[in-house]
């Protein structure tokens, strides 16, 4: 039996799956990840840019690079990966999806029992009277940094950057869900980032299993009971053949 094989029978089984999903579930909609050579831009380092501190120095400069990945993902659509998950939500009777990605794609390929823990690209925060809006569109360059219509305050992007906190409701969510979940999938994350590497600890130390599927060995895979190394897409779509 196939590494895949064995997720579809222990998929089939479940009451109850905790699905958490990173940038490698975008990249095959061509959307770049964070780590390695895909996290450059303009020779920037995206994880130098998710910094308040980035934002506090060079407000303009952090907003032509959510820009740019603004209009890449306005390009983009949902891949395998995501309907595949979207899928999982449908058969698994007690599902939650958390994602670390701001695309906004899960939803886009019908996921609706998800939780955003870094927030969401297309949604504003003012910095000074904290109004938030939604609206998928691309900024004119002699607009950034934009303003709050409401009192001229600068506007954020609604996102969790280091050193900021998880929105407090959302991770008791996720942490009541982790603690009694059945099971954790973990799709096209390094892992490195916490509080989010954590969940799957307390999957595991609640007597869960562990599943992984990334294009290579992280430090999830030591505490996995089946990880498919590979691209998420190709994955789900075997997966899903029935
Ligand atoms: C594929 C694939 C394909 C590719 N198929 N796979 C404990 C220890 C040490 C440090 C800390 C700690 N606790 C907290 C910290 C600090 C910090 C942290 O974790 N630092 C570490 C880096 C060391 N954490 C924080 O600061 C967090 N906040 C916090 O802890 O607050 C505490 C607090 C409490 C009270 C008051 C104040 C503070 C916040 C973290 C926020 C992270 N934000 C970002 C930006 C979001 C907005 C945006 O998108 O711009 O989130 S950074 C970036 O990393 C982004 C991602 O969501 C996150 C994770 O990255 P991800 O998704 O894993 O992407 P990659 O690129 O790393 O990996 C891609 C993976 O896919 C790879 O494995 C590939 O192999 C794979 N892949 N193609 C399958 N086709
Ligand atoms: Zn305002």
């Amino acid at each position: 039996m196939t590494e895949i094989d064995k997720l579809k029978k222990e998929i089939f089984s479940l009451n109850s799956l905790c699905v958490l999903t990173g940038a490698g579930v975008s990249q095959e909609s061509g959307i770049p990840t964070f780590r390695g050579k895909d996290g450059l831009w303009r020779n920037y380092d995206a994880t130098q840019l998710a910094t308040p501190y980035a934002f506090q120095n060079n407000p303009k400069l952090v907003w032509e690079w959510y820009n740019w990945r603004r209009e890449i993902i306005l390009k983009a659509k949902p891949n395998p990966a995501h309907y595949g998950i979207k899928k999982l939500e449908e058969i698994i009777s007690d599902f939650l999806l958390v994602t670390q990605n701001v695309d906004d794609l899960h939803r886009e390929a019908g996921s609706n029992k998800i939780l955003e823990i870094h927030g969401n690209i297309f949604r504003t925060r003012c910095t000074k009277c904290n109004k938030k809006e939604f609206e998928k569109k691309i900024f004119k360059n002699e607009e950034l940094p934009p303003r709050c219509k409401n009192c001229n305050g600068l506007l954020r992007p609604d996102v969790v950057w280091f050193g900021e906190p998880i929105d407090e409701k959302i991770f008791a969510s996720v942490l009541e869900f982790a603690l009694k979940c059945e099971a954790i999938l973990v799709v096209g994350t390094s892992a490195v980032v916490y509080p989010a590497a954590s969940i799957p600890y307390y999957v595991k130390e609640k007597g869960g299993k562990v599943f992984e599927i990334n294009l290579e060995p992280t430090q999830i895979s030591e505490i996995s009971d089946i990880s498919i190394f590979g691209k998420a897409g190709e994955i789900f779509e075997k997966l899903f053949i029935l």
